[in-house]
C-alpha cells in the first residue's frame, strides 16, 4: 500500500496519528499542495476531490477522505480498535467524531480559508473554485468559541470523549484544537476540562510523533 499526503497539514495529520496508534506505516509520496499538485491529472485519478490523504491499495484501488481511509484500515487491522469496542462505544465514537468534525474542524477550516489571501477563489477544497465569503470569518470564530465551551462541558469528569477509551473522536478533536491555533484561536483558560484533556492526549506517543 502507498500513502499520498503532505506533511504538517491537518487531515494527513489525523491519518498519521491513527496509523501510529495502530502501529502501521506505509511508503509515502508527497503531493505538494503549495504547488497545486493535487490538481494534476494523474493524481485526480486517485483522488476525485483533489485532496490528501489518499491510500492506494496493492490492487490499484484508491481511497480518499480521512475517515474512509481510517474505516478501511480499522476493518483490515482491527487491533487496537479506534472506532469502538462494542455497540455502545461504536455509536458514541461516531457521534463525537461527527460533532468534532462538523462543529469544530469545519468551523476552523471556514475561518482559515475565508480569512486568508492565499485562498482567493479557493475557499473550499475540491475540484471546483469558490470565492471567499468574508462573513464566514466572524461566524467561524463564534462557532469555534461555542465548540470549545460545548466540548469543555462534555469532557468534565472524562479522560477521553468516550469515557475510559481513546478513539478517533479524540484524534479529530486534538487535530482541530491544534489547527485552530493557525488562525490565532486558542482554548480559553476557562475551559479547564478541555485544556486538561488536550494536555493528556498530547502526551500520547502517536500525537507527539506527529506534531
Ligand atoms: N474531507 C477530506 C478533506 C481533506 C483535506 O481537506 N485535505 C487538505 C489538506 S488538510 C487538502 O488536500 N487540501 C487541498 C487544497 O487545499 O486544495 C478528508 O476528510 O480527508
Amino acid at each position: 500500500m502507498k500513502l499520498f499526503d503532505y506533511p504538517g497539514v491537518p487531515n494527513p495529520r489525523r491519518l498519521s496519528i491513527f496509523l501510529s496508534e495502530k502501529g502501521l506505516d506505509f511508503p509515502r509520496t508527497q503531493i505538494n499542495l503549495m504547488k497545486g499538485e493535487q490538481f494534476a491529472e494523474d493524481f485526480r485519478c486517485k483522488s476525485p476531490n483533489c485532496d490528501v490523504p489518499v491510500l492506494e491499495l496493492d490492487d490499484g484501488n484508491c481511497i480518499s477522505q480521512t475517515n474512509a481511509i481510517c474505516r478501511y484500515l480499522e476493518a483490515e487491522y482491527p487491533e487496537p480498535p479506534l472506532f469502538g469496542r462494542n455497540a455502545l462505544e461504536i455509536g458514541l465514537v461516531e457521534m463525537w467524531n461527527n460533532i468534532c468534525f462538523t462543529n469544530g474542524f469545519q468551523a476552523v477550516a471556514d475561518l482559515f480559508r475565508n480569512g486568508s489571501d492565499w485562498f482567493e477563489g479557493r475557499a473550499l477544497i475540491g475540484p471546483h473554485n469558490y470565492d471567499k465569503i468574508p462573513a464566514l470569518v466572524e461566524r467561524g470564530k463564534q462557532r469555534i468559541t461555542n465548540f470549545y465551551q460545548d466540548i469543555d462541558q462534555h469532557l468534565k469528569g472524562k479522560d477521553y470523549f468516550v469515557k475510559g477509551y481513546f478513539s478517533v473522536a479524540d484524534i479529530t478533536a486534538v487535530v482541530t484544537v491544534d489547527f485552530a491555533t493557525w488562525t490565532g484561536m486558542t482554548v480559553p483558560a476557562t475551559c479547564e476540562h478541555l485544556l486538561n484533556w488536550h494536555q493528556r492526549v498530547s502526551e500520547r506517543p502517536s500525537i507527539k510523533a506527529n506534531s
